[in-house]
């Protein structure tokens, strides 16, 4: 296949003009959209593309089952019989397998495909787009907020609760909000771009002792002033240090990645060079993902199974931590299956489960795996093959939602901080509930760049209102089940922002110099009348 792809193809039988062009004058359809209902296509053809579309439906089929067998097995397993440590890690190993092939994929996708993704735009489309993502992303953290908020005070899950009959889990961790803020912000500016891919800045807190003779006046003799008792006074102090988070600083390369595509596209035909190539390696990496896709099933099945086998105790879910349990998945449900397919709806006019249905594959492996980031080629994938996204709309949009949006995980810390509240019998204020809805917002958008993320940054929003920050661990239990639900919300807010922005930016891109056919991947078939078409598959 040494021909150029045209922009748009002439179907002789049907006088269909496929293409994406919206400008177009002809009927026109997107042509991945249709990519197993090619009117005319030879029987060969016919053949393979149902093949091609039987084989996509296959995986999300398997994906699906994967989940089922996966809580299957597991509770099979823990029905009969404990199993030790060892026992537990062996099962658990097809999964990690799939973790680390994902993961090892993260940082070539997210750096190449940000600046490709961002040169290919011209410089005004691009402002235009950033600020429309922007804007979703802000508004729909805030109504998430305001979802769990109004969730957590109308069904007041800890109310009159006793917190003694809720069991703890694990130890809060000493933090420092202010340090944890400049460690964002010293995380968006990595001081070397090779250190950031394994490690980020975190400030360590090392404690220091100081024991001290202090004078303690004898309360029985007012008189006496010789008549003093000694004591010694222990004090705890704790003196910022440098230290290291041990993850990749992800921040750091989506701010360096972004400023990079910024100046490669203003470059011009300079710049073209490094487009092409950051272009390619975005393509490389998703084609070595499409191999990895087919082993995806069984490291599913297996992460579930072995995070059900591994996991502590189902009992607390009959205490009041259960009611918080369904507090949260269902504020979770109603933000993910309502709210955000409603405002796809008003913004587009087009049918938002059929935009959801071609995600299913990316819910799926975002509740497998309870990492949107780990997700992320499945969303650019299902977005871009099945929703017929542009690529440059979701290259930009997928790995910066990764990264700042996260919709559930605002609604989880706003309705997890009312509930510790409720436990201790604490009435918030109006002011404190704002306060909530403001900290929520902001860890959920600096997550990936603090140190240890999850209790951190529910730390923070406690502290923020003057809860006890001990009482992270009464939520700690069902935190890992949660997280499951929280990313496939994270992963379903990345997604319908692709959609709303690919929407509202549609003209500008058309507009742009790109030649849009770039993006299909084009084959000559066959006409009985011996005419020459081309399809897309
Ligand atoms: C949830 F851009 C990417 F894709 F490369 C990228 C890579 C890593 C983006 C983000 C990250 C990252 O490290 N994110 C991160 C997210 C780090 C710590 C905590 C969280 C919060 O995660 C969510 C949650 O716990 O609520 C959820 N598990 O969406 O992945």
């Amino acid at each position: 296949m040494d021909y150029k792809p045209p922009k748009t193809v002439v179907d002789p039988e049907s006088k269909l003009l496929y293409s994406n062009d919206p400008s177009s004058k002809y009927e026109t359809k997107v042509l991945y959209e249709n990519e197993s209902t090619h009117p005319t296509g030879h029987r060969t053809n016919m053949l393979q593309m149902c093949f091609k579309g039987f084989r996509q439906n296959l995986i999300l089929v398997l994906l699906l089952l994967s989940v089922v067998f996966g809580c299957a097995i597991g509770f099979g397993i823990r029905a009969s019989g404990n199993l030790t440590k060892r026992e537990i890690m062996y099962l658990q190993f097809p999964g990690e397998m799939l973790m680390r092939m994902l993961k090892m994929l993260i940082i070539p996708l997210v750096v190449a495909s940000l600046i490709g993704g961002i040169a290919g735009l011209d410089a005004k489309t691009c402002g235009k787009m950033g600020l429309r993502t922007m804007a979703y992303f802000g508004t729909t953290t805030m109504l998430a907020v305001i979802l769990g908020i109004i969730m957590a005070v109308t069904i007041r899950p800890g109310a009159n609760g006793d917190q003694s009959e809720i069991p703890r889990y694990g130890q809060a961790q000493n933090l420092n909000s202010v340090d944890t803020f400049l460690d964002l912000i010293r995380n968006m500016f990595p001081d070397n771009l090779i250190v950031a891919c394994y490690t980020g800045y975190k400030t360590d807190l090392d404690e220091t002792k100081t024991v001290e003779n202090v004078t303690v006046p004898n309360e029985n003799s007012t008189t006496d002033a010789t008549n003093n008792t000694y004591e010694l006074r222990e004090t705890v102090t704790y003196e910022p240090s440098k230290g290291e988070t041990g993850q990749s600083n992800i921040l750091g390369l989506v701010v360096f990645s972004v400023c990079f595509g910024i100046v490669i596209g203003r470059m011009g035909e300079k710049g073209k060079p490094l487009l092409n190539f950051c272009n390619c390696v975005t393509e490389c990496t998703m084609k070595l993902f499409v191999v990895f896709i087919w082993y995806s099933p069984i490291g599913i099945t297996f992460l579930i199974a072995g995070k059900i086998v591994g996991m502590e105790t189902f009992e607390v879910l009959m205490t009041r931590v259960g009611l918080y349990f369904l507090t949260v998945l269902f504020g979770l449900a109603i933000h993910g299956a309502v709210i955000l397919p409603l405002l796809y709806f008003i913004i587009t006019r087009r049918n938002p489960y059929t935009f959801l249905r071609g995600i299913l594959e990316a819910m799926a492996t975002a509740f497998g795996t309870s990492s949107s980031s780990a997700t992320m080629p499945v969303t650019l994938r299902c977005l871009e093959m099945k929703n017929g996204i542009d690529q440059r709309v979701s290259s930009f949009v997928v790995p910066v939602g990764a990264t700042i949006n996260m919709d559930g995980t605002a609604l989880y810390e706003a309705v997890a901080a009312l509930f510790i509240g409720q436990v201790n019998d604490m009435d918030m204020s109006f002011g404190q509930i704002i306060t909530i809805s403001i900290t929520a917002t902001a860890a959920s958008i600096g997550a990936a760049g603090v140190p240890q993320a999850g209790l951190v940054t529910m730390v923070i929003v406690l502290a923020a209102v003057g809860l006890p920050i001990d009482d992270v661990t009464l939520i700690l239990v069902v935190d890992w089940f949660l997280d499951r639900f929280r990313t496939m919300t994270n992963v379903v807010g990345d997604s319908i922002g692709a959609g709303i922005v690919y929407h509202l930016s549609k003209n500008e891109l058309s507009g742009d110099n790109e030649d849009k056919t770039e993006n299909l991947n084009l084959v000559r078939v066959d006409i009985p009348n011996g005419k020459d078409a081309i399809t897309a598959v």
